[in-house]
């Protein structure tokens, strides 16, 4: 089954307002998906690489890989003519799209390639994005702010060996492999459901100095061996999240990337909550995980900035529930 086909199914199953705007942005991010997984392949060839010079507004170097991903993205999101807004990690406000804007208009958050400093080195990089309703909001980018659980769909895009494309609509989540020849997704993974208990986890520990003392007690917990509950867990951790979220989706175990808590009063998060934290929020309930800041349930943060940060630990549903017990002790 293709992507397109597969988004006819889902779009059957929404309410009409978001149904048809849901499944022709997510068929135009496929579309600039396998443009972006070919500019990748030849990018050393290209003069793609390295830094494009400045920083974006919060604060990472600019790779010239970011800045072409994020021009194609909004010309393709224009063209769909059913994207009222787009935020975007390069830009610092949302990008109003009069195109299309109506009470159908969707506003569509996204990072169109994440995992940035993986560019140089031929590592896996992504792209992830969340769609939610603009319910005729002109300008239609506060629409974006809000909970997570105001999504209507959410997704991300893996660029690895294979380009791999997952998505939800609210009924389940779904993973498409790419064929290379044609540019086409194919339905490879129906219905991904992630294992209640896993055996790996992921973070980058050279930031141990600076976490909340239940978050060191947990990864100290993991490390530590002991038959019957399967530990030690083994780490892997690749610098991109969308492979992190990856491999805790189909194999299970947590990720986390939790908050620099150096000055308790006032926490310092990493990843951003409307094109990062959110969308992989989703996309793990829908398969059966959970997600959390490590004291609440990330999709119930209501976001007030388009850029804000938060913390995030997500993956199995053991796992998580087992750090919050953590972090409460
Ligand atoms: P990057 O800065 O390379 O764009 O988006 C932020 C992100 O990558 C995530 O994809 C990744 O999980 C994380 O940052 C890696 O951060 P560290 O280098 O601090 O581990």
């Amino acid at each position: 089954m293709t992507l397109e086909d597969h988004l006819a199914t889902q779009q059957a199953r929404l309410t009409s307002d978001v149904a048809r705007g849901m499944a022709v942005i997510v068929g135009r991010i496929g579309s600039v998906a396998s443009v972006i997984s070919q500019e990748l392949a030849h990018a050393a060839l290209r003069d793609q690489l390295g830094y494009a010079g400045g920083s974006n507004l919060t604060g990472d170097q600019v790779k010239k890989l970011d800045v072409w991903g994020h021009d194609i993205m909004v010309a393709a999101l224009r063209k769909s003519g059913m994207c009222a807004a787009l935020v975007s990690e390069e830009a610092p406000e949302p990008i109003e799209m009069y195109e299309g804007k109506g009470p159908n208009g969707l506003v569509v958050a996204c990072d169109p390639v994440d995992g940035s400093s993986n560019l140089d080195v031929n590592g896996t990089v992504g792209t992830i994005f969340s769609l939610r309703p603009s319910h005729g909001l002109d300008p239609a980018g506060p629409a974006a702010l809000g909970p997570g659980t105001e999504q209507v769909a959410a997704g991300y895009v893996m660029y690895g060996p294979a380009t791999t494309l997952v998505y939800t609509a609210g009924h389940g989540t779904h993973g498409f492999t790419m064929d290379h020849v044609s540019g086409e997704f194919f339905l490879t993974h129906p219905n991904i459901r992630i294992p209640k208990k896993g055996k790996v986890y992921g973070i980058n520990e050279g930031n141990v100095s600076t976490w909340h003392p239940g978050q060191r007690a947990f990864v100290e917990y993991l490390r530590t061996s002991d038959k019957a509950t399967g530990r030690p867990y083994s780490l892997r951790y690749s610098g991109a999240m969308v492979a992190d979220v990856h491999r805790t989706l189909l194999e299970g175990g947590i990720f986390m990337y939790p908050s620099d808590m150096r000055d308790p009063a006032r926490p310092k998060a990493k990843l951003r909550l409307l094109y990062e934290v959110a969308p992989m929020s989703m996309l793990v309930e829908q398969a059966g995980g959970r997600s959390s800041t490590g004291t609440e349930r990330v999709l119930d943060i209501k976001a007030s900035d388009y850029h804000q940060r938060a913390a995030i630990l997500i993956g199995s549903p053991d796992e998580v529930t087992l750090a919050e017990e953590f972090y409460r002790r």
